[in-house]
């Protein structure tokens, strides 16, 4: 028997922070084609629950579009029973679409904290004080969104757990929390903005003879991969550009492209992020140059003691009240090329 654990899908998210109008749309449709196409690999491995723990929705205020679309999947599926824990961002919006609930629907409330799927027992909820009595002879499977930390989790050992289906991270971490158990988080099914980058995916968990196997299966329309180049000693932009041509080349084009730029650059050397951004957006997705980690290399032996104008110029900069520290390496970096003779 086999179920699948996902989570944080928040369909209908605005996702208008990460990217322009048009790029939001087609992801925030392909958010629910990633969760049709995961029911749909439930039904095909003939799966008998789907696990969601909790963000399905992004907002109570979801368009009619998506819950009759979210609807027919579930009353499509009589033989997957969905289990779902609603989270933080929804209120009871799934519950109160249907007039008549379908029977393979099962939402966890405060009287419901306990359902039974084939021989394996799902239970919720918000206090490891408040759940209901697990047996040790039971395979028992614990839902809730939230956090985990050591607090958390010595408050949960002790209490016949098999495996915590968790929700509220948006990327895939496990941990232990007791000789017999484990805590999962599945991550969301697709990245959302450029904080959310790498596989997203959804857990399976495989009971058989009465012992739990799992595994993360990736399943994201589009992955966000995150590249990550240190700059230190590389020199002028066309070595960071090549630097970066290789670390892409591999990946499909379909996908989105984080570049993170790192360690520290010669005055003069100044980078011109808006060449990169412009020229990898035209081979990838989406892309988001970060370069907020970069730092002028200026030593201050280099120019304390320097009588030249140069020097002159950098020290009346460092002591500007007015200027924070990225703006200060600015300002020294461009007035350092126009004194070079650079047109800017
Ligand atoms: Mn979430």
């Amino acid at each position: 028997m086999k179920m699948i654990h996902c989570g944080d899908i928040h369909l209908e998210s605005p996702l208008s922070t990460n990217f322009d109008h048009a790029t939001a749309l087609k992801r925030r449709n392909e958010l629910l084609v990633s969760f049709i196409k995961m029911v749909k690999y439930a039904a095909d491995n003939r799966m008998s629950a789907i696990l969601i723990a909790g963000d399905i929705f992004d907002t109570p205020d979801v368009s009619r579009e998506t819950l009759a679309i979210v609807m027919a999947c579930i009353m499509k599926n009589p033989e997957i029973t969905f289990i779902y824990l609603p989270g933080n961002h929804e209120k009871d919006v799934l519950l109160r679409a249907f007039s008549e609930m379908p029977a393979n629907l099962k939402v966890f409330s405060a009287e419901q904290k306990m359902f039974v799927v084939e021989n394996v027992v799902v239970a919720h909820a918000d206090r490891p004080e408040e759940l209901p009595t697990l047996y040790p002879g039971d395979m028992n499977i614990v839902m809730y969104h939230g956090e985990m930390d050591d607090a958390r989790i010595r408050a949960w050992a002790g209490r016949n757990i098999n495996y915590m289906a968790l929700g509220h991270y948006h990327s895939y971490s496990e941990g232990v929390i007791d000789p017999r158990g484990v805590y999962c988080y599945s991550g969301c099914l697709e990245g959302r903005g450029f904080d959310e980058c790498g596989p997203k995916g959804f857990v399976v968990l495989d009971f058989e003879n009465n012992t739990l196997n799992r595994y993360f299966v990736p399943s994201a329309v589009r992955t966000i991969h995150e590249v990550i180049i240190d700059v230190t000693g590389l020199g002028g932009i066309e070595k960071i550009d090549e630097e970066i041509e290789k670390r892409v080349d591999e990946l499909s084009r379909e996908d989105m492209l984080k570049i993170v730029l790192k360690g520290s650059y010669l005055a003069g050397d100044s980078i011109n992020t808006g060449f990169l951004q412009q020229r990898y957006n035209s081979m990838f997705f989406a892309v988001r140059v970060d370069a907020s980690g970069i730092r002028l290399d200026m030593p201050e032996k280099d120019y304390r003691f320097d009588k030249s104008l140069k020097g002159e110029f950098i020290r009346q900069v460092m002591v500007s009240h007015d200027l924070s520290e990225a703006q200060k390496q600015m300002v020294v970096d461009m007035g350092l090329r126009a004194l070079a003779g650079e047109r800017l």
